[in-house]
């Protein structure tokens, strides 16, 4: 059970390219943390575990085809499948980190190049999703993606996709207000790790205290 003198949770999202390390440096974040006595929960997204979540696999498998507004709004869907256990959760004091969230749904759509889903199109079914506190971007480039193993049999999961998914980031932190921390992710783990938890161990502190950070706009 959560500490009673935490106020509420704070909500943590973690996004990047393919192969930034995502998956190893959430696993790490949550050990330290959960090491240091805060409650935790974590998520990804696509959940694939959920009905919308095969649909979206078996598009990502490329087992099904789907128009592209299709496919942003069911991606979308599987976030707010889970909206109301993120808020449910964060008010019983679990902190909570999050494997991608709708930075990912913007700008994989974006980046197809659709001319009718731009980047503002795609926001719209995400406005009003449980907003996070802090968003941590992994950054690497495309090429050092790459040594890490090749791109996989996926749908997204080529080189120029990934340079403008890269780009439609980079835009969406220019844009950001405050709230979205840019690490490189290019060096060792470890070192990435120390980044990472530089940005997020104050403002888990800070939310878990009762002070909300940055305001919601
Ligand atoms: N997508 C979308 O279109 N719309 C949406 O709304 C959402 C997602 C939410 C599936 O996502 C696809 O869905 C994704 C975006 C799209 N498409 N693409 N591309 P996913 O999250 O299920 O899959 P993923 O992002 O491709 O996960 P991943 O490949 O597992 O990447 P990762 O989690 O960032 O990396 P990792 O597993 O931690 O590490 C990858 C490898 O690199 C592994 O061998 C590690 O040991 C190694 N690694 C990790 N860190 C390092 C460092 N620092 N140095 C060297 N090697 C490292």
């Amino acid at each position: 059970e959560p500490r009673n003198s935490v106020v509420r949770g704070a909500f943590v999202v973690v996004e990047g390219l393919d192969r930034a390390g995502k998956t190893t440096q959430v696993q790490r974040l949550c050990s330290k943390l959960y090491a240091l006595g805060h409650n935790i929960k974590t998520l990804r997204f696509p959940d694939r575990n959920s009905t919308i979540g095969q649909m979206i696999s078996s598009y990502l498998q490329n087992e099904t085809d789907m128009d592209d507004h299709v496919i942003h709004l069911l991606f979308s869907a599987n976030r707010w499948e889970k909206a109301k256990w993120i808020e449910e959760t964060l008010s019983k004091g679990y902190t909570i980190i999050c494997d991608r969230y709708f930075y990912s749904g913007m700008v994989y759509s974006a980046a197809k190049q659709n001319p009718s889903l731009s980047l503002s199109w795609t926001k719209h079914p995400e406005i009003g999703l449980p907003l996070p506190d802090v968003v941590v971007f992994l950054d690497l480039e495309p090429w050092q993606a790459e040594q890490r193993g090749g791109y996989g049999e996926e749908k997204y999961e080529k080189r120029e996709m990934q340079l403008r998914v890269r780009e439609l980031f980079l835009q969406l932190l220019k844009a950001d207000d405050g709230r979205m921390k840019i690490v490189n992710a290019g060096d060792g783990m470890d070192a990435v790790e120390e980044r990472i938890w530089k940005e997020v161990l104050p403002c888990v502190e800070a939310v878990e205290g009762g002070s909300f950070g940055v305001k919601i706009g």
